[in-house]
């Protein structure tokens, strides 16, 4: 490293300094913490993403968020150069130079320019997004710190949605091809796409029913407003949660509609009528109705992934293409839904571990990849080889019927975030979907139904002494855990069960699944007991749900 870029980092760092002692997790999605313990991380990851930008010599992103977490909570994410999450190599990085006491800075940073032979008089360039947190100003401000005393490059794009950022980061890699790299040009790509898929539709007059949108009191609230115009008239959007009141994530999103299997407070819902949940950056989308006894039915990833892949498989039938497509799920899939997908549309399914980086990861081996976590963040991947194929169909498919439905599909390309899962695409792709099929939410809801599941959490003393396998399900550590918990799902009907340590907060995770919700429910609650036995639990013993 050059003296005077030592001395200038060094100098800031002052400004932004750890406190000693303090360690912090590159968790599942980067670091989320109290917002208060975040500054110093905040610079370092500033530092961090111009080193990145050199050794990959691409711009990198760098968005500042905690997602569906609390508001005084925050967080921040990098983005690589093709939109996707860091890789997991410099996950390490990260860790070791957000944990560094300030006298070990240096070293750190050494370490990371020697082991990655880092070019420092490389060229580099960083942008910088942020959510509505009231802290993530001052800390995307504590970013843009740790980028200038490098002598990066930088752009702030100021207030983004997570996803937004990581398609800016991909426009600004691919010269343009994905897109214009603004927010603009994302609600220009958009728009048109869908605009295009839905004219196709010949129910396009027909079902007219707006879709409510619970904003989460965050970002995803500000940028539907933005893109409303875009929209209009083939989608009318009611928002609510829209931040001018409610706060971010409280009682309202995505995540509290699908662990609570509720609507959220502030929504006006009708019976019959689509509504849906961003969470709080908006890269997860649920939706929801309530039938006409006023019952509440969610429509998680799960249901998200089998309406789109079926559309998709429908589509590739009439184009008469053979590509392979797979989708992706995790442990938390719905025993129903991999069933349809298996047995119904002869479709593969795989299952991952959770975290977007894992499904993404497993999706990109498909010319097709769907992948959706049932918590609602998703997304589809085309590989070249399929893009290619469908481009070209439109203009030299045989009949008016194939290339009608490569164009659609090249709509959908257009329309996917390809980049990462992004609730506002998602939404559009199932508007669309729903429109040209004629699909009301209730028929949609019919393609199959759950198996009645229950999601409820552990405290213990230290949640590492769980140890999972087979894509997280199956424990293979503390010994006796595993064989437990399978003598009692043996207990239930159509009952599955499993546990595993949460990469963002300091609890063990169980989800169970049965034959009835009261079953899904005692299943739980008897898993959750053997874990607090068996894993060191801590506080009361779990009580039961009813
Ligand atoms: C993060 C992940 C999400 C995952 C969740 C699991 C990303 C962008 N987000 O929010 O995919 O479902 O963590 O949380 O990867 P948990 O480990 O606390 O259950
Ligand atoms: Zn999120």
């Amino acid at each position: 490293m050059r003296r005077m870029h030592l001395e200038a980092v060094l100098k800031s760092s002052v400004r932004h300094a750890k406190p000693a002692g303090l360690t912090l997790q590159y968790g599942t999605a980067g670091f989320r913490t109290k917002a208060e313990h975040l500054d110093h991380v905040m610079y370092r990851m500033g530092l961090l993403a111009v080193l990145r930008s050199k050794k990959t010599k691409s711009v990198i992103g760098v968005m500042v968020t905690a997602s569906h977490n609390p508001e005084e909570d925050n967080g921040v994410k990098l983005v690589d150069p093709m939109g996707e999450m860091l890789v997991q190599e410099w996950e390490v990085y990260a860790t070791n130079l957000a944990n560094a006491e300030e006298h070990e800075l240096q070293t750190a940073l050494t370490n990371i320019i020697k082991e990655e032979t880092i070019n420092m008089q490389d060229e580099s360039c960083v942008v910088i997004g942020r959510d509505t947190r009231p802290s993530s100003e001052n800390l995307s401000l504590a970013v843009i710190d740790g980028v200038t005393a490098f002598e990066s490059r930088y752009q702030d794009y100021g207030l983004v949605s997570t996803p937004q950022l990581h398609y800016i980061v991909c426009c600004r890699n691919t010269d343009g091809r994905y897109g214009e790299p603004t927010v603009e040009g994302y609600y220009q790509k958009l728009s048109k796409a869908f605009n295009d898929l839905v004219k196709q539709s010949p129910n396009s007059e027909a079902d007219k029913k707006s879709l409510s949108i619970d904003g989460a009191n965050g970002i995803g609230a500000l940028k539907i407003r933005e893109m409303e115009q875009h929209l209009q008239p083939l989608l009318s959007l009611l928002l609510f949660n829209d931040g001018s009141k409610g706060k971010l994530n409280h009682a309202c999103g995505a995540d509290y509609v699908k662990v609570l299997q509720k609507a959220p407070e502030g929504i006006d819902m009708k019976p019959g009528e689509r509504c849906c949940s961003f969470d709080g950056d908006a890269d997860r989308i649920v939706y929801y109705y309530k039938d006409n006894e006023h019952r509440f039915h969610l429509l998680d990833g799960d249901k998200i992934a089998t309406l789109i892949s079926t559309f998709i498989k429908e589509l590739l039938v009439k184009v008469d293409l053979t590509l392979n497509m797979g989708v992706v799920q995790t442990a938390y899939a719905n025993g129903s839904s991999t069933r349809y997908l298996e047995e119904i549309m002869k479709v593969p399914v795989y299952c991952a571990k959770t975290g977007v980086k894992h499904l993404h990861h497993k999706a990109q081996e498909f010319d097709i990849g769907v992948y959706f976590e049932a918590n609602g963040h998703g997304t589809v991947l085309f590989s070249k080889r399929a893009e290619e194929q469908i481009r070209q169909l439109v203009d030299t498919g045989t009949s008016e019927e194939s290339r009608k439905a490569a164009q659609m599909l090249k709509n959908v390309i257009d329309l996917i975030n390809q980049t990462v899962g992004d609730a506002i695409s998602d939404m559009l792709v199932i508007e669309a979907i729903l429109s040209l099929k004629g699909l009301s939410v209730e028929k949609w809801d019919e393609i199959y139904t759950d198996l009645p599941n229950r999601q409820l959490k552990v405290k213990v003393a230290d949640r590492r002494v769980i140890e999972t396998t087979n894509a997280e399900r199956r424990t293979i550590k503390p010994p006796g855990l595993q064989e437990n918990i399978d003598e009692i799902v043996k207990k239930y009907h159509m009952s599955r069960a499993f546990v595993r340590p949460s990469g963002t907060e300091d609890v063990v995770r169980v989800y169970a699944e049965a034959d009835t919700q009261e079953n899904a429910d005692a299943l739980a609650h008897e898993v959750c007991l053997a874990v607090f036995h068996r894993a060191g639990g801590v506080g009361d013993e779990p009580k039961p749900l009813r």
